[in-house]
């Protein structure tokens, strides 16, 4: 068997956790599935230190689970040695003195370009395509996730549906326990609220409020949280708190460690998620979820949108697949300010079951096309001379 190849992921943190999340995320199951020696660069540890606590953000090297953790700072440490593929997540670009040094090198490493997770047709046609440097003789190869044949797959822990299957009612209990609060009453819908500022988040907390059935809201401190406090008047912010008002119980949780996010998700019915990697994760869930697209200039976020929906409603029974596309505009804000927004909930209630039945079917369905961290290893197997 050859040896496992070496890596070097370099990671800028543009906003928000994602662009680490899904670095951090490859990085650790390079390292354990691949057995790779994985070098993760992140301009921001804070960011990384947050979704794993176990990063220290004052050392200048660190290994966490199994991956060497450097800084990226602006000054590049001198006499660093080359691994044998580069990973430039999301277009941040890599450092002068690094590539200097891979220009110095026959052949260079392998420079592959991680891009953003779309469900949108052309990745298809663009996964895997070389593409030389425009200045300088290196070739870097675009490597794009998806939900589709011939994209690069997306991120899937192998043993993540075992997991998930062992954490059952027991793991529940626990979960809520260690975040504070006793399980919710039986009966109760319990729904996770991960999204962006734009979020008609009030019109939704006043719909479950003035419902028809108890609602339990899972709420990670963020600013979510904020708005969710201001919504009950709760001037205080505690790290856990409940909040209480009509058939509505909102629960403010601590920000959970990137590897238990899991486990709140698992724990509710229903999961409002954001993103990219809270996105995939609500779907290995195995629930319905509502997705709120990071929002990009001149509204290129409704393509992606539409394009995720119509391939996930497909064999989706039609009532589930409108009400499901309806709820995802309105918490998108896609056709401005929502209304009647609470009928859209009681509708979307009403298909709950058939969403749930169709989510195992998509993670079935999108399973068959590989995870992306076996595909990318592959790729760079199949290319590093
Ligand atoms: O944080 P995000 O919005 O991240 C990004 C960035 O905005 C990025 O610039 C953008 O390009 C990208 O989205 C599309 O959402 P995301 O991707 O879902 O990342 C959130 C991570 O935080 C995810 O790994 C789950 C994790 N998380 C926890 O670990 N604990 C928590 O309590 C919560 C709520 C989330």
């Amino acid at each position: 068997m050859p040896a496992p190849l070496t890596w070097d992921i370099f990671c800028r943190v543009i906003d928000n956790y994602g662009d680490a999340a899904v670095c951090w995320r490859l990085a650790c199951q390079l390292a354990r599935e691949q057995r790779a020696r994985v070098r993760l660069w992140v301009d921001q540890l804070a960011v990384l230190h947050a979704l794993c606590p176990d990063v220290n953000v004052t050392l200048p090297r660190q290994q966490v689970s199994g991956v060497e953790v450097r800084p990226w700072a602006d000054e590049w440490p001198p006499s660093t040695e080359l691994n044998d593929v580069v990973v430039e997540a999301f277009g941040c670009g890599l450092p002068e003195p690094y590539v200097a040094a891979m220009l110095a090198r026959t052949p260079p490493p392998l420079w592959i370009t991680l891009e953003y997770l779309s469900a949108e047709a052309w990745v298809a046609e663009h996964h895997g395509l070389p593409s030389p440097h425009p200045r300088l003789p290196l070739d870097r190869y675009f490597f794009f996730p998806g939900f589709a044949a011939g994209t690069g797959g997306v991120l899937r822990e192998g043993d993540l549906a075992a997991r998930r299957a062992a954490f059952g009612e027991a793991g529940r209990g626990e979960f809520w326990r260690s975040c504070g609060f006793s399980s919710p009453t039986a009966g109760s819908l319990v729904v996770s609220l991960f999204a962006y500022a734009g979020a008609p988040a009030e019109a939704l907390l006043k719909c479950w409020e003035h419902g028809n059935e108890p609602i339990v809201a899972a709420v990670p401190d963020g600013h979510m949280a904020g708005r969710v406090r201001e919504y009950f008047g709760a001037s205080d912010r505690v790290a856990t708190a409940r909040l209480r008002r009509g058939r509505l119980e909102a629960r403010i949780l601590p920000f959970v460690p990137q590897l238990r996010y899991d486990e709140l998700l698992w724990s509710c019915d229903i999961n409002f998620v954001r993103g990219e990697d809270s996105f995939v994760r609500a779907q290995w869930a195995e629930r319905p979820f509502i997705w709120h697209v990071y929002p990009q200039e001149a509204g290129a976020h409704r393509l992606k949108l539409d394009t995720f929906l119509d391939s996930y409603a497909a064999g989706l029974e039609r009532g589930a697949a409108a009400v499901l596309r309806t709820l995802s505009y309105q918490w998108n804000l896609m056709d401005g300010p929502p209304v009647n927004l609470a009928d859209t909930w009681r509708v979307f209630r009403q298909h709950v079951e058939a969403l749930n039945r169709h989510a195992s079917g998509w993670v079935g369905h999108v399973g068959r096309i590989g995870d992306m961290a076996t595909n990318l290893a592959q790729f760079a197997r199949d290319r590093v001379k």
